[in-house]
């Protein structure tokens, strides 16, 4: 296709793609503040009444997922749409269907006191001692099986397109070449390789989660049907595990566009690159049983497998991603600016938010430390610093290559603002961890309030630098089409 269409198609496309991370965005700004309130209850600050905590941490365990989700699919569809014709219809139908699931959600919290934690763990949803009635949970049920049946949609699209261009999905993971019947150099590109993994599992996923969740609501409806409780723990884990887990993979891939532009260097596919890909597919759909260690119901290979496996889960493709990301920067000259220091950011706080994760992975550890602020300390640190992170690279890519807005000294302290609060609140759950505070619990004793009090005032430095990110965003939505920095006009790399 020559450059002046594929300009043309590209800047078409920037706009649906702004609005799921503007809306995305704002989403992650608002549900930070409910992220504070519960600090500052558990902190002693404030008065809120356990209702209202466990109504403000389903909200944010929900919201911030979902917001993540759909700016990270944003990203993704960005940048397959340049390897493979996406519809444009679905992506419009995805966007649509998202915002009434949560719409439905917001309602069935706030105004009916929904508070089951976004795990909505069966019989939670119908059985809650009269906290919440039949009409919230429904509301909540229904609210996240149309959001999901939104994200099936794109990702059943993402599925065909790839298979028409590539043949299979083995192919868009690039088993052809790994099985030597295609050259290296003939490999699909990363972003395919990425988009690919996370069709997969996330289409895993949605299905099981929607299977769940449409069983909740006949058990809601009608408290005689009832179903196996460890099937349906086992259905909301591959579900929420999964989906939570694929957002990263989906916000890598500005990552693998962004990068080898600015350094102005080849960062090629390697065979290395393509088994790392399956690898973590696979463990990524079976690795939920780590959440199940406490369950001695579970057969005990699956407990296992759970926990080797999860070791390995993340590491091959963060092994080399990260190394990957390094070698092309190493001397290269690069010019950086937000977008390229955002990737940059966002690699360290994937690696480092790992560490946790693999500690807490193992049985002996997992026994003590399970169910404590740890485990948010652990994803906190990869979510916050790591694939939130990289969705703001892609909003200041965005502006860079599609405005002349430009950047200013405020979007650089916002820079380092994010980055030092957003460890902070990692830390602080880290260290609540480790003196043993347990999570989702709306009231601490006193010996547990003062990390919950930092990590308060440092969420709060948090919404400043992630409000002042959003706002340079808008700038761009409203200078939309002015000349860029010409970095489009480039081959994707
Ligand atoms: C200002 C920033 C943030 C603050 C102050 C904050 C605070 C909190 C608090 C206090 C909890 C409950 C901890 C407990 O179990 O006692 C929590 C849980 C959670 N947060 Fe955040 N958070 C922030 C940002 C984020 C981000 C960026 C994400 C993901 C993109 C996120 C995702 C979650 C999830 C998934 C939960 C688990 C909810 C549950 O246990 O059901 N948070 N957060
Ligand atoms: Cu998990």
């Amino acid at each position: 296709m020559s450059t002046a269409i594929e300009n043309k198609k590209l800047k078409s496309n920037n706009k649906l793609v702004s609005t799921s991370l503007l809306l995305g965005g704002v989403l992650i700004a608002v549900m930070m503040i409910f992220g504070i309130l519960m600090l500052l209850a558990q902190g002693g600050v404030i008065d809120v009444s356990d209702a209202a905590f466990y109504q403000f941490l389903t909200i944010h365990g929900t919201g911030m997922v979902g917001a993540a989700a759909l700016a990270a699919a944003g990203v993704m569809w960005y940048f397959l749409n340049r390897y493979v014709e996406l519809s444009k219809k679905i992506f419009i139908w995805f966007l649509g269907l998202v915002l009434i699931g949560v719409v439905l959600v917001v309602i069935g919290v706030f105004s009916f006191k929904y508070a089951s934690a976004w795990t909505f763990l069966y019989p939670l949803p119908a059985i809650s001692a009269n906290a919440w009635g039949v009409t919230g949970a429904l509301l909540y049920l229904f609210g996240m099986l149309i959001l999901g049946t939104g994200f099936l949609l794109l990702y059943i699209d993402t599925g065909r397109a790839i298979i028409k261009k590539y043949g299979s999905l083995g192919k868009g993971l690039g088993w052809d070449v790994l099985s030597g019947k295609k050259k290296v150099s003939d490999a699909p590109p990363k972003a395919v390789v990425a988009s690919t993994m996370v069709t997969i599992v996330n289409t895993t996923a949605l299905i099981a989660g929607a299977a769940v969740l449409i069983m909740n609501i006949i058990n809601v409806i009608n408290p005689s049907f009832t179903f196996d409780p460890m099937l349906a723990k086992n259905l909301t884990y591959a579900f929420g595990h999964i989906f939570a887990n694929a957002i990263i993979y989906m916000g890598v891939i500005v990552v693998y566009e962004l990068l080898p532009k600015y350094a102005n260097r080849p960062w090629a596919v390697s065979k290395l690159f393509l088994v790392a890909w399956t690898m973590s597919t696979a463990f990524t759909l079976v690795i939920y049983t780590h959440h199940m260690l406490m369950d001695f119901a579970m057969p005990k290979w699956m407990l296992i497998m759970g926990q080797a496996l999860s070791y390995a889960n993340g590491l091959p493709v963060l092994v080399v991603t990260a190394y990957g990301a390094l070698m092309v920067v190493y001397k290269s000259g690069i010019k950086w600016d937000m977008a390229s220091g955002l990737a940059f950011l966002s690699m360290f706080g994937w690696t480092v938010g790992v560490v946790p994760a693999v500690v807490d992975a193992t049985i002996v550890v997992n026994h003590v430390m399970h169910n404590t602020k740890w485990v948010p300390g652990h994803f906190h640190m990869y979510m916050g610093l790591g694939a939130v992170v990289m969705l703001f690279s892609f909003t200041y890519y965005l502006a860079k290559i599609d405005s002349n807005v430009k950047e200013s000294k405020l979007d650089k302290i916002a820079f380092w603002c994010y980055a030092i609060a957003m460890f902070a609140i990692s830390a602080q759950f880290l260290v609540s961890g480790a003196l043993s505070t347990p999570r989702r619990w709306a009231i601490h004793y006193p010996g547990w309030m003062t990390p919950a009090v930092f990590g308060a005032i440092a969420g709060v430095f948090l919404v400043i630098a992630t409000t002042i990110f959003i706002i340079h965003f808008v700038r761009y939505l409203k200078n939309r089409g002015t000349v860029g920095s010409g970095l489009n006009e480039q081959k994707p790399a």
